[in-house]
């Protein structure tokens, strides 16, 4: 690298202005980069106050034009540019560096100093527990140098790292190490190339003191690849399900998809200060701590279950991400969604199918249902964003995969996976499109899949009417269906969609499958479907495994309901009819009426003492759907009321199966087995605690403490500390601070502690948790712990929607407080104030008002200010 001006430079340098806010980006814009980055050279001189960064560019201009070289930037003030070695005029507009290049070729040198321990936006290169880490999706390459920052702009990379060797003895970036050596004074470096050209949104460096936890795999073609897990030395005991998980994702991509890996070396780093659950660096995955770090003491079931999806789900986004990217940040559902789908399809094969098919429907309908009737609703592939941050939402990421689970579904495995192939090796190397992804899907199949491509388009959750006729005389059993999508924010005019139902009639005296299943496709407003020889009266089994991401709406009786909860041939449509059944007590409860939740107490009943169903099922069948979905299906959403008909029938069902629940709560598995059997029990134990509480709080005070005070693991006593802290006494003060006490050195259980508290369902839950905002081990810059309170707060639906308008102050405060630090992680604190529109007047004003406050705050950012107005619709 030619010499470049020194550190000292900056006082002479211009300033860079501030970023430019507010200005919508469109989709229907997008334009082919002016010019390409064959290849650049980094060098970084690390340190936590200020670290060096020069960069070589080697540019090329893309296509015939005479508009200048553009590098984007954030917050960086240019201390030199050089270009082919020679000072040249240059100009910042905004945030950005702009170069009038003469040729089509040019060698472009930069240099700024960069400030990773003042950056509490954790994008860019920052500053965690001592050690210096990277977050560049999407837009944070461009806090570290200026570059070309857009993901249709691919480089190959040489990176050379300088660092204190006692502060910082490892140094870690993507691809193979090359060379390193010893300095003066106690330093030293590292270089590293990565063979395969990658956007700068997949640049990741790591620099400190990290321990490994080493392992190998080898792949279908026999190469060995050496594979590590870097922690704290403390945390190294902790990691080793990552390692299994890692393994069994690259074996199941092999298997499944055909993917083999592709460096000698795969890395993963954990930190505990991350924006989000993990980014997929190429060879190099950096991870929020919660997703690696695991023991059965300290983290739950569900804890080893993220962790498993997680890690795999950044292994598999080697291919759909790293060697095939997305061309913009519009497409960004093309890894995603896809990669969702891939993780999902992984968790299904590792445990139980039909009840990671209930949890992932079960967060579809929490967060990504509402999102999609709410003001933030957007296509999976939208048309306009302000801040791309904010799009990295249930709707590109859970939607995403239900799209692609719809293909997969309608394709067959066979023909899927064909086209799957044919788009590895079609894009290999390339920025792609979702039109890509699908034409590859068609060319591989030989099936016109045009229709299904208004999924990526058209938001809104479509909601369908089913409705059954039986002819005995005849034996013809007639469906009726009708679709309809609720205008969302700039489509006021929906389209008829596809919708997959897998569908089947059962007979409601036998209840064997009169009709067998078979893929009913709707793609008109309304349709007939005739089933003949139906030899009994049938019972509507529709829209089995959750084939579409829809709303049905079929009229079905609670003694219809009740039998299909005993005997449809599908475990997911007999979840469905118990929460069907559920839901129609809880909104006529709602409503204040009368309900007769016998049919429900005997079908859970059933469903308890069957021989048949494992314990993991059984607990998601009996458990009620959460208050927030409840709220979904109200005209006018009283949270009082909601809350008092979920009360009611939970504690009806404690009473009415106290004998059955009280077995299930008794039956224990050994806390370091994680076989989905013993996961199972442990799972049923806590939901069956509940429901025992709802029906006597003295009785499940006392089987609560006693699980907490004999638990092996933390899944027992996590589970006992839900159910306690609701109820009033001293088990719940005694548990909480001997939880407290014994963990208060584990961050990550430090979370579960506020957590549990901001979950509590009690009156006095807002008091308690402006009190924990209190607490001396709550900071608002650490996301985990901001998202362990405020975040699930916001989702404690009676809680947070408080009549006093308490919970929307706390939130906003929060929001406005955090947006200082970290943007990105304010914002998405955001969407629960946007359901004013759902509210009584009262609520409803107060949830504007918040909603109004953050958006006058002055300073706000680009990312709080999109949610916040588009909240105010
Ligand atoms: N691509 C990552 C998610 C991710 C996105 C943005 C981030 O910036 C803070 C971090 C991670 C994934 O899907 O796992
Ligand atoms: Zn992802």
């Amino acid at each position: 690298m030619a010499d470049v001006r020194t550190i000292t430079d900056a006082e002479t340098a211009p300033e860079a202005p501030p970023s430019p806010t507010h200005v919508t980006i469109r989709r229907e814009d997008y334009r082919p980069p002016d010019w390409l980055v064959p290849e650049i050279h980094l060098d970084f001189v690390l340190d936590t106050e200020s670290t060096r960064v020069r960069a070589r560019l080697s540019v090329e201009r893309n296509g015939d034009h005479d508009r200048p070289l553009r590098l984007a930037g954030d917050a960086l003030t240019p201390l030199s540019v050089l270009v082919d070695g020679a000072d040249v005029p240059w100009r910042m507009e905004g945030p950005d560096l702009v170069i009038d290049v003469a040729g089509d070729r040019a060698a472009v040198e930069t240099e700024v100093v960069i400030h990773p321990a003042a950056n509490t936006r954790l994008m860019g290169l920052y500053a965690s527990g001592g050690m210096l880490c990277t977050q560049c999706e999407a837009e944070g390459f461009r806090r570290i140098t200026f570059f070309p920052d857009r993901p249709d702009v691919l480089s190959r990379y040489r990176v050379r790292m300088e660092a204190d060797e006692a502060r910082f003895p490892i140094l870690l970036t993507n691809g193979n190490p090359v060379a390193s050596g010893r300095l003066d004074g106690g330093r030293h470096w590292a270089e590293w190339e990565d063979p395969f050209p990658k956007p700068s949104y997949l640049f990741a460096l790591v620099a400190g003191d990290l321990k490994p936890n080493r392992d190998s795999f080898t792949t279908m073609s026999g190469r060995k690849v050496d594979l590590a897990i870097w922690v704290r030395e403390a945390d190294l005991p902790k990691t080793d399900h990552a390692m299994e998980s890692l393994k069994a994702a690259m074996a199941w991509d092999e298997r499944v998809y055909g993917r083999e890996y592709d460096l000698d070396l795969f890395n993963i780093v954990a930190v505990s200060d991350f924006n989000m659950g993990a980014m997929e660096n190429k060879g190099l995955n950096i991870f929020n701590s919660a997703y690696v770090l695991a023991d059965s003491n300290t983290a739950t079931d569900v804890d080893f279950d993220n962790i498993a999806r997680v890690v795999a789900h950044e292994y598999f986004h080697n291919w759909s991400g790293d060697r095939v990217t997305c061309r913009d940040w519009f497409q960004l559902s093309l890894k995603e969604g896809f990669t969702v789908f891939r993780d999902q399809s992984f968790s299904a094969d590792m445990g139980s199918a039909a009840v990671k098919r209930i949890e992932d429907v079960r967060s579809l309908r929490m967060i990504q249902f509402p999102e999609d009737s709410g003001p933030l609703a957007h296509p999976v592939r939208p048309d306009s964003y302000m801040e791309i941050s904010n799009f990295y939402t249930a709707t590109i990421y859970n939607k995403g995969a239900e799209l692609i689970r719809m293909l997969h579904t309608v394709l067959g495995a066979e023909k899927f996976r064909a086209g799957t192939d044919l788009y590895f090796e079609r894009h290999d190397g390339e920025a792609a499109t979702c039109d890509d992804f699908v034409k590859a899907l068609e060319d591989a199949s030989g099936v016109d899949l045009s229709a299904f491509k208004i999924w990526y388009s058209q938001a809104g959750t479509p909601v369908v009417e089913a409705h059954v006729d039986y002819d005995a005389g005849s034996g013809t059993a007639t469906l009726e269906l009708e679709q309809r999508v609720a205008p969302t924010p700039g489509q006021p005019d929906k389209k008829p969609m596809p919708i997959p139902l897998r569908t089947a009639l059962i007979g409601e005296q036998s209840g064997a499958e009169i009709a067998s299943e078979q893929l009913i496709l709707l793609d008109e407003p309304r349709q007939t479907v005739r089933f003949d020889g139906v030899t009994e009266a049938p019972l509507l089994s529709i829209n089995r495994g959750f084939s579409a991401p829809v709303i049905v709406r079929a009229q079905r009786s609670p003694h219809a309901l009740e039998r299909l909860a005993q005997s449809d041939t599908d475990p997911f449509a007999r979840y469905e009819a118990m929460q069907e059944l559920a839901m129609g007590l809880l909104t006529a409860g709602a409503r204040g009426e009368e309900v007769d939740a016998e049919p429900l107490i005997r079908a859970a009943g059933n469903t308890l003492g069957s021989n048949a169903l494992d314990p993991a099922f059984k607990a998601e069948a009996i458990l009620l759907p959460q208050e927030a979905v409840i709220a979904e299906r109200m005209e006018v959403v009283d949270p009082d009321a909601i809350h008092r008909a979920r009360e009611q029938l939970r504690t009806a069902i404690g009473r009415g199966l106290s004998a059955e629940l009280t077995r299930a709560q008794a039956a224990t598995a050994p806390g370091t087995d994680h076989s989905p059997l013993a996961k199972g029990t442990r799972r049923l134990r806590s939901v069956a605690l509940n429901f025992i509480a709802g029906g006597d709080a003295a009785a499940g005070a006392h089987l609560a403490k006693a699980q907490f005070d004999t638990a092996d693991n933390m899944t027992d006593r996590q589970g006992a500390l839900a159910v306690l802290v609701s109820l009033e006494g001293t088990e719940r003060e005694d548990a909480l601070k001997a939880f407290f006490e014994r963990f208060s050195d584990d961050p990550l259980v430090v979370d579960k502690w506020f957590a549990l508290q901001a979950s509590a369902q009690r009156a006095d839950t807002v008091e308690q948790v402006e009190k924990l905002a209190r607490h001396p081990a709550f900071t608002m810059s650490n996301p985990n712990r901001l998202r362990s309170l405020a975040g699930n707060f916001s989702m404690n639906h009676w809680a947070f929607n408080d009549a006093s308008g308490r919970g929307y102050r706390f939130l906003a405060d929060m929001i406005i407080a955090a947006d200082k630090l970290n943007p990105q992680i304010a914002a998405r604190l955001v969407p629960p104030l946007g359901r004013w529109r759902r509210f009584e007047p009262v609520r409803s004003a107060t949830m504007r008002e918040q909603l109004e406050r953050i958006v006058g705050t002055s300073d706000l950012s680009r990312d709080t200010y999109e949610q916040a107005s588009k909240s105010l619709g």
